[in-house]
């Protein structure tokens, strides 16, 4: 197979606006009869005025999103693979219907919802944000997906609370990575309390418009766009608040490379490579990253006080 590099990309391809676009206006007047197959899981939570509101979110950069192609042909789910094209190759074995997400662990009212109940009872929002993988490329992708914030007050956490865990599937059966031992699986990720309840942080059920591919994470994965990219952990099925950090995938895989805050900071070197600066997909020059890959106005205040070499 050919395997383009993004400096291959000439820019007459890079038409993500006109794309969007159509599809935007495709979603704004699409009924649920015009609704393609690949939506049919959706069409009951974003039909209506709840897509609508999901048109503009303040959060939102306007930045030209990366082209859908690349969104959803380039990237990283080690549960199919370690190639970037792999997860868009070998993702499809996923199940994501029935699916649960748990919510437990220091909570005054855990739950389980069905993935459907779930996107039905929180509105979901478009929200347009840049993303920074730890390898060295970024992308622009508009996410549809519902606060973390708004599921975390359902749940009420309790004061001992102090740490969100996020856990992805691990189906030896669906998901041919997870029986080499690439990681210790399940991947896990985790938050601080305080940056999980932030605005920015999404779960994510779609994408331009459309539900979430399964190499995107589908049904529901984690957005966190000022930290580098493995934070988003993909396919989740629990969700557990708890009082000390937790120990994610990527700490245990290797300490000095992934601490736990993996906030976006160019000042940091990755101790294999610099972080300063970024290809942006579809781009040909590198570009600077930007410190919390430019969310400082959002969330460096989370951070006042701490030393960002030390908790890097
Ligand atoms: N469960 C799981 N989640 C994961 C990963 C993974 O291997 N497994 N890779 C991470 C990495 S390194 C990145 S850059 C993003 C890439 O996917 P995206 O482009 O859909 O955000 O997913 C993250 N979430
Ligand atoms: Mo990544």
């Amino acid at each position: 197979m050919l395997i383009r590099s993004s400096s291959d990309i000439v820019p007459s391809e890079i038409t993500p606006r006109g794309v969007f676009e159509r599809r935007r206006e495709f979603l704004k007047t699409a009924s649920g009869a015009a609704l393609g197959v690949a939506l049919q899981p959706l069409s009951a939570a974003i039909a209506g005025e709840k897509l609508a509101a999901a048109v503009k979110s303040p959060y939102s950069t306007l930045e030209t999103p990366t082209p859908y192609k690349d969104v959803t042909g380039y990237n990283n789910f080690y549960e199919f693979g370690t190639d970037k094209t792999d997860p868009a190759q070998n993702a499809h074995t996923l199940k994501t219907r029935p699916w649960t997400v748990s919510i437990e662990g220091m909570v005054k009212h855990p739950r389980t919802y069905a993935i459907d109940d779930l996107i039905k009872l929180f509105p979901l929002e478009e929200r347009i944000y840049r993303m920074r993988c730890v390898e060295g490329w970024s992308m622009v992708i508009p996410w549809l997906g519902l606060p973390l914030a708004s599921l975390l007050k359902q749940a009420e956490p309790l004061g001992s609370a102090k740490y969100v865990e996020f856990i992805s599937a691990a189906d030896p059966k669906t998901m041919p990575g997870v029986s080499r031992r690439l990681l210790d699986w399940p991947y896990v990720e985790g938050l601080r309390l305080d940056e999980a309840l932030n605005p920015l942080t999404l779960l994510a059920a779609g994408l331009y418009g459309e539900v979430l591919p399964n190499q995107n994470g589908a049904p529901l994965r984690l957005v966190t766009p000022w930290k580098y990219g493995f934070k988003g952990a993909k396919s989740l099925v629990k969700i557990r608040l708890v009082d000390s950090e937790p120990r994610t995938a990527w700490m245990k895989a290797a300490p000095s490379e992934y601490g736990f805050y993996s906030n976006v900071n160019p000042a940091v070197d990755h101790p294999r490579w610099s972080q300063a600066t970024e290809r942006r997909i579809g781009e040909f020059f590198k570009r600077k990253t930007l410190p919390f890959n430019g969310y400082g106005d959002q969330v460096a205040q989370m951070y006042a006080g701490m030393d960002l070499k030390k908790f890097f």
